[in-house]
């Protein structure tokens, strides 16, 4: 039984190392909405929501997010009974559109509670199978192809299992190609353009086409279907998309149409952790590999993120990487690591999450706070 009392929300804000660019904008100090979500026994289980500042990545924003969470989600979830997690999410979509991220953060919250209620790691709630993960790296874009053939060369010899090369016109071509000369046929590449190119593109994305990338990641509209399965029938590189599959609906279609050979699932993005499973087990039925992206997250979000990423159908490397890229110091303990071999231990020793949240730190770097409770 689950039966959520109250939910705390906080913001923080966490400077990031180096500064982040994709194809949409970037960003130096993400801003963190935290949850905690609290049951009558007292336990606790904690998620992170992804939105970031500002809507250049999806429409939703922490502004919009904590609103959406204050007033329409929460008070879907606080004071009610759920048997099992995985009913929360259909309480949440009920006549209620879209706060995809809004949503998430709550519904993977209760995921997380849940988990430590039955003294289990939240990765074999979820139906996760490995011990390790395989974790790539996403490269922000860099000032000249020189600097990101240094950052890239790095980054392979650190392990990691893919490199994911950010581009955007004007920084594309000629520096995937810098990287693949510099790193070798066999190195494995990917490029993201976060939805920056458009059909008349064609020549550009064509060039991209014979660098023996993995994949290309959401070349088009960051809702575009459509226009992706046209420029799939025109690439030999797989198409991944991420922005464009926000449900298992979404990524219905996309098998219906070609629009894409891959999925990036980010459970901030699709709603959650049972729309997420739902999307990997159609994509398993398909013969659909995906891949856990990721958001920039603190060490909470990693942590769903992992446990995730732990389920069969994650083939795929992920953008899965270290406490270190990001931080400074990161806001749990353990910090999250990899090994040369770049894969990511999955904590299976622990219930919930697998890391505590270092609360000293967390209330440093807090800015606002709310509480919001069962109303009596
Ligand atoms: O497109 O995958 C993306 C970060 C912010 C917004 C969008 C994306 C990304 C990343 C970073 O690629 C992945 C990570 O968390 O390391
Ligand atoms: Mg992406």
């Amino acid at each position: 039984m689950l039966h959520v009392q109250r939910i705390t929300l906080r913001e923080i804000r966490l400077p990031l190392r180096e500064t982040f660019e994709i194809s949409s904008g970037a960003v130096s100090e993400r801003r963190i909405c935290l949850l905690q979500l609290r049951d009558g026994d007292g336990i606790t289980g904690w998620s992170e929501c992804v939105a970031d500042d500002l809507p250049n990545y999806s429409p939703e924003t922490i502004d919009t997010a904590w609103l959406a969470i204050r007033e329409w989600v929460a008070p879907r979830v606080i004071g009610k009974t759920f048997s099992h997690p995985r009913e929360v999410s259909a309480a949440l979509e009920r006549d209620f559109r879209g706060h995809l991220m809004a949503k998430a953060a709550v519904e993977m919250g209760t995921w997380e509670l849940a988990a430590r209620r039955e003294g289990a790691p939240l990765a074999k709630l979820l139906g996760g199978t490995r011990e390790k993960i395989a974790t790539g790296i996403s490269v922000g874009i860099q000032k000249n192809p020189a600097a990101l053939v240094e950052k890239a060369s790095a980054y392979h010899k650190q392990g990691y299992q893919k490199i994911k090369i950010k581009i955007k016109p004007g920084a594309d071509v000629e520096y995937v190609q810098a990287v693949r000369e510099a790193l070798g046929p066999q190195a494995p590449l990917m490029a993201d353009a976060n939805s920056a190119y458009t059909l008349r593109d064609l020549d550009v994305l064509k060039k991209m086409d014979g660098f023996g990338l993995m994949m290309i990641e959401q070349p088009l509209g960051w809702d575009d279907l459509v226009k992706h399965a046209a420029l799939q029938k025109q690439l030999k590189t797989p198409i991944c998309l991420d922005e464009s599959i926000t449900g298992v609906d979404k990524a219905e279609d996309m098998i219906a149409l070609g629009s894409g050979k891959i999925i990036n699932i980010k459970p901030g993005r699709v709603g959650g952790f049972t729309s997420s499973i739902v999307i990997h087990e159609l994509c398993a039925a398909n013969k659909v590999p995906v891949w856990c992206g990721g958001m920039l997250e603190s060490g909470i979000g990693r942590a769903h993120n992992v446990a995730l990423a732990s389920l069969p159908n994650f083939i795929l490397p992920g953008d899965l990487s270290p406490s270190a890229r990001y931080w400074e110091r990161d806001i749990v303990i353990p910090e999250w690591t990899k090994d040369n071999q770049g894969m990511v231990r999955v904590p299976l020793d622990q219930a919930g999450m697998g890391v505590a949240v270092d609360l000293d730190r967390v209330d440093d770097l807090t800015v606002r706070s709310e509480t919001i409770a069962v109303k009596l």
